[in-house]
């Protein structure tokens, strides 16, 4: 069977099977029942943090991910999945309601925490949703003791949430309450970063990006990196085998996703590619084949809304997520993030691409890409201080030396067929005029069309009482050179 009759097969089978689902759910909810029949499927997002595609099945060498590649194995991959915005709040309050952050004012990175800011009308949890449809939900922290596993809970939004956004915190609830829709949160991959206590990453071996200098810092970084992923695919393992262990593979869907890209340079709080793509994988036994891949372009507020129509829930109407699974599945033409303020980083990017380009939008050019001080990313990531020291030093080639400038061009143009890593800067190049021109346009309409809160600039006065608050946070937790107030070495 070639290629265009298997997805046609695939689909056909898709769409028997939700037909199905959706007749049930629907005629429950006609008879007033709350709960749903064990036809519907039950579904878990198992949400790493902070991850690029460094992942076995994703082709990197250094990688030691079995477990992640035997779910890839069983799964379909997509090689195209990008967050919302390169860092984890603004990512989570999307991909938790289906909306760009920008469209609802949780752009900003860990904003509107004590302001009691919450969801505008027509904007709602993910969870809500499924829980009026009759889904038990839950956010797993506590797994049986034998297993030595704790989830990190986190949720991490930029909005005041419902009073219960989820019904329960332990994995023991989820066999009694099916449908269900869990979540498991990991942090082994956030920084800080750990050795792996044996077999370590050897930092002599591993293949750094050619936006990193080659340096021990960067080295023993980026082993670390892969130490943690280490320790993430171990987990992940641990908990599909307990899904398996109580039955419960067989009628389950598993998504596994980054919340944003890796920390590096150039990754979280930066709007490129390493900020913002991230690993996708869906399993589904009985409709997905194992083992298969997709290039289509993916956002992480479709896994939401594909969540939903998977789940026999009617995907609202002005959902700016959309589904890319099921009977009403449509394929993206461009993908969109944004990049607003973190910490005492103030910036404002837009990104926008189609399969083949990427542009980029710097609302403020003449700011660095790299700020002078970044409180918290300096005390936890070695790489911003090496590039800051090498590059006074002059010890940065002109790839690395690039992303040091102290002002940043307004518009970027990358055909990232070619420079995957956005070292070509495009724009102005008159035989790339015409991508130029189409991206540009299409993104100025998603910025009306969105309503991008964005363009109205953040209050002086809620930002400067946000980067006091921070401040002091990071002189309690790491002193005062994490305030800005003495430089850090790498
Ligand atoms: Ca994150």
């Amino acid at each position: 069977m070639n290629t265009g009759m298997k997805l046609k097969r695939s689909l056909c089978l898709f769409l028997t099977a939700l037909a199905g689902c959706a007749i049930t759910a629907s005629a429950a909810e006609n008879r007033g029942e709350a709960k749903a029949t064990s036809v519907r499927p039950n579904i878990l997002w198992i949400i790493a943090e902070d991850i690029g595609l460094d992942l076995g099945c994703y082709g990197n060498r250094d990688a030691r991910t079995p477990r992640l590649d035997r779910l890839a194995s069983q799964s379909r991959l997509y090689r195209r999945a990008y967050c919302t915005g390169p860092v984890c709040s603004p990512s989570r309050s999307a991909f938790m309601t289906g909306m760009y952050q920008t469209s609802f004012g949780a752009h900003h990175h860990r904003s509107h925490r004590d302001d009691g800011h919450r969801l505008p009308a027509g904007v709602r949890l993910l969870t809500d949703r499924l829980r009026e449809a009759g889904y038990f939900t839950a956010n797993v922290v506590e797994f049986p003791a034998a297993m030595k596993l704790r989830g990190a809970g986190k949720t991490d939004w930029n909005f005041q949430p419902p009073d219960k956004p989820f019904d329960s915190s332990k994995w023991e609830a989820l066999k009694g309450h099916q449908p269900f829709y869990a979540q498991v949160n990991l942090n082994e991959t956030h920084r800080i970063y750990h050795k792996a206590g044996a077999n370590p990453t050897d930092p002599a071996k591993v293949a750094l990006p050619p936006y990193l200098p080659d340096h021990p810092v960067a080295r023993e970084d980026w082993a670390l990196y892969h130490d943690s992923m280490m320790a993430l695919d171990a987990k992940v393992g641990a908990v599909l085998d307990l899904l398996e262990q109580e039955g419960l593979g067989g009628n389950t869907i598993v998504f596994f996703f980054g919340d944003n890209g890796r920390e590096c340079f150039r990754g979280k709080y930066f709007a490129y590619e390493q900020g913002c793509q991230v690993p996708l994988m869906v399993r589904w036994p009985k409709l997905l084949p194992a083992g298969s891949t997709s290039d289509e372009l993916v956002s992480l507020i479709d896994v939401t809304a594909t969540t939903l129509a998977l789940a026999g829930v009617p995907v609202p109407e002005g959902m700016h997520g959309q589904p890319f699974l099921g009977p009403n599945a449509r394929r993206r033409g461009h993908l969109f993030t944004a990049m607003d303020r973190v910490g005492t980083k103030v910036d404002r990017v837009r990104t926008v691409r189609d399969a083949r380009y990427k542009y980029i939008r710097n609302f403020e050019p003449a700011r660095p890409y790299l700020p002078p001080s970044m409180p918290y990313a300096d005390e936890t990531n070695p790489n911003f201080n090496l590039m800051r020291q090498l590059s006074t030093e002059g010890k940065l080639n002109a790839a690395q030396a690039k992303f040091m400038a102290p002002s940043r061009p307004a518009e970027e143009l990358y055909d990232l067929q070619t420079d995957p890593f956005e070292l070509n800067n495009l724009a102005g190049l008159p035989e790339h005029k015409q991508a130029l021109t189409k991206l540009r346009s299409a993104l100025e309409q998603w910025m009306v069309d969105t309503n991008d809160q964005g363009r109205t600039p953040e209050d002086p006065v809620a930002q400067k009482r946000e980067i006091e608050k921070l401040t002091r946070q990071m002189e309690k937790q790491f002193g005062t050179r994490a305030a800005g107030k003495e430089r850090g070495k790498p």
